[in-house]
């Protein structure tokens, strides 16, 4: 039987900036998802890459003295080295220069003209360069951006037009008939009310600066920033190429978009138009993430407040890193960050719950039983082997259910709900006391393979959030490349663990944080 295709997406990032918590967050988090889709056997394609063309870029360039081009290259490597260490396992990385993105663009506006979508228009208003958006006069507040409350310029200009009023009826069909399709339900109310209260056609040209795609059909037009962009999601996955026309079929429509909450109406009103303008599949899922606050303001290059993920991997690790914003910031809301939480996390939930329970029980099977994993317990379970092979046991689908809705907190307190039982069970049941007496050694053996048994359960569960430390513990238990596991549920049934299995105890995983921050 083929594999279920699940395809998810990153925005792609302006080149005007290196990767910073922000844009690391969104693509943390697709990653984690895109990590526990292979595990659950998805046939899974995670797109991440960079939005290279518009004025925004062209001045960055300007400012640092290259060519766009050069510029755009020369912050591409600094976008693939940060994504390594930050283990994001993207199946591709798209660039908005590449020629297969820019014959997909042009193919996709040749055939929204050729269908009568688009005309000739003269606009004049109001766009904010840091934000690539248009503002009527109305909308401004202050005379700034209503968004980012930046300077706007004023352009005049003869462009062309994408006919995006016509689909407000449709547009909001879709809402009501698939509910799915904003997420969460807050963002999809607000897209909701901005779409009831009227759409404007769209000016999707721009003529007094040249760094983008080309209009086929009109001559010194570029195509607006925007509408350029969007368009990775599918000419990554083959749209406009002939060639490409199987793997299209396969992977679009897409499972989700993963964004912040910033641009949702370019993904919840422009983008599902666009494509039923050209008669395509929309996707599944857009899922609109929170801010990161610092001290309660957005975190924002501008603003100065922004930590470098580098710094803090430095400090921390990177899965520590990975697992600090999954689980302090709910997702779907704006979250404040600090290091004296990331601390309190590390210390708390890294260090003495989960680095705690592997390096004890991994030091007192090497102790007790000579490092080697003792049989499956055969009599009857007392209460708290029940109580922990029942936490075990449900994981698999309160894990599944929290992250169809993306909330990794749950996700991960369900896998803590194990980590912590399997601390008191270890408290309760007190191997050293086990140990000292010759008649108590089939509990001992019990209790240590139960205790064994819950660890390599939770490492499977947190592998999406934590995948290096997960390999480790697994590498640690004897056992074979966490990576290679693609029935995550069947894998994480109890009794798995192996007898005769090697266990070595190690250096600790998360050694506790002392530092003042
Ligand atoms: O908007 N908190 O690119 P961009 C959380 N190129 N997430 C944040 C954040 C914060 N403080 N700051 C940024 C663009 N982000 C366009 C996208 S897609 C077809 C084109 C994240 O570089 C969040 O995902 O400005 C936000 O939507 C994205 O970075 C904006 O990245």
């Amino acid at each position: 039987m083929s594999r279920q295709s699940f395809y998810l997406t990153t925005p792609i990032y302006y080149v005007n900036a290196v990767p910073h918590l922000g844009t690391a967050y969104t693509t943390v988090a697709c990653d984690a998802l895109a990590r526990y889709r292979r595990m659950t056997g998805h046939d899974t394609f995670f797109l991440t890459g960079l939005d290279e063309h518009g004025q925004k870029v062209a001045q960055a360039a300007e400012e640092n003295g290259m060519s766009p081009q050069e510029w755009c290259d020369s912050i591409a490597p600094r976008y693939r080295e940060v994504w390594e260490m930050l283990r994001i396992s993207n199946d591709d990385f798209i660039r908005t220069t590449q020629e297969r993105h820019k014959r997909g663009v042009q193919a996709f506006w040749q055939k929204l003209h050729d269908d009568g979508y688009l005309y000739q228009g003269h606009y004049e208003g109001w766009y904010c360069v840091p934000d690539e958006t248009y503002w009527a006069e109305g909308q401004l507040v202050d005379g700034k951006c209503p968004t980012c409350g930046r300077d706007v310029d004023f352009i005049r200009e003869d462009n062309w037009f994408f006919k995006l009023s016509e689909f407000q009826d449709e547009l909001l069909a879709l809402y009501e008939e698939r509910p799915q399709f904003v997420r969460p339900e807050k963002r999809r109310n607000e897209v909701v009310s901005f779409v009831k209260s009227g759409l404007k056609d769209l000016s999707i040209s721009r003529t007094t600066f040249s760094w983008g795609v080309p209009l086929p059909f009109a001559e010194n037009h570029v195509t607006y920033v925007w509408i350029d962009a969007l368009l990775n999601y599918v000419t990554a996955v083959g749209y406009g190429d002939p060639e490409k026309e199987i793997q299209f079929e396969r992977r679009w429509p897409a499972q989700v978009h993963f964004v912040g909450k910033d641009i949702i109406r370019f993904h919840c009103v422009i983008w599902p138009a666009m494509l039923m303008a050209a008669g395509l599949p929309l996707p599944e899922m857009v899922f609109a993430h929170g801010f990161l606050l610092t001290k309660g303001e957005k975190m924002s290059k501008s603003k100065g407040n922004v930590m470098s993920p580098q710094d803090l991997v430095e400090r921390f690790g990177v899965d520590a890193y990975r697992y600090y914003f999954l689980r302090d910031v709910r997702f779907g809301e704006d979250g404040s960050i600090s290091l004296e939480s990331m601390v309190q996390r590390y210390n708390g939930d890294l260090a003495n719950d989960w680095g705690n329970l592997c390096s004890r029980l991994f030091n007192m099977t090497e102790k007790y039983v000579s490092g080697v994993v003792p049989a499956p317990p055969t009599g009857p379970p007392t209460d708290a082997d029940a109580t922990l092979r029942a936490l075990a046991g449900f994981l698999p689908e309160k894990y599944e259910a929290a992250m169809e809705k993306l909330d990794y907190g749950a996700a991960l307190e369900a896998t803590w709900d194990l980590i912590k039982d399997a601390n008191r069970y270890i408290e309760q049941e007190a191997p050293w006391n086990l140990a000292k007496d010759e008649s108590k050694r089939a509990r001992l053996e019990t209790v240590l393979f139960n205790a064994l048994e819950a660890v390599r359960i939770a490492a499977l569960f947190c592998a999406p959030v934590m995948p290096d430390t997960s390999a480790e513990v697994w590498a640690r238990l004897g056992l074979g490349d966490i990576h290679d596991v693609f029935d995550i549920a069947a894998e994480g049934e109890w009794g798995r663990l192996p007898q005769g299995s090697r266990v070595t105890k190690g250096e600790p995983l998360f050694p506790r944080i002392y530092e003042d921050v």
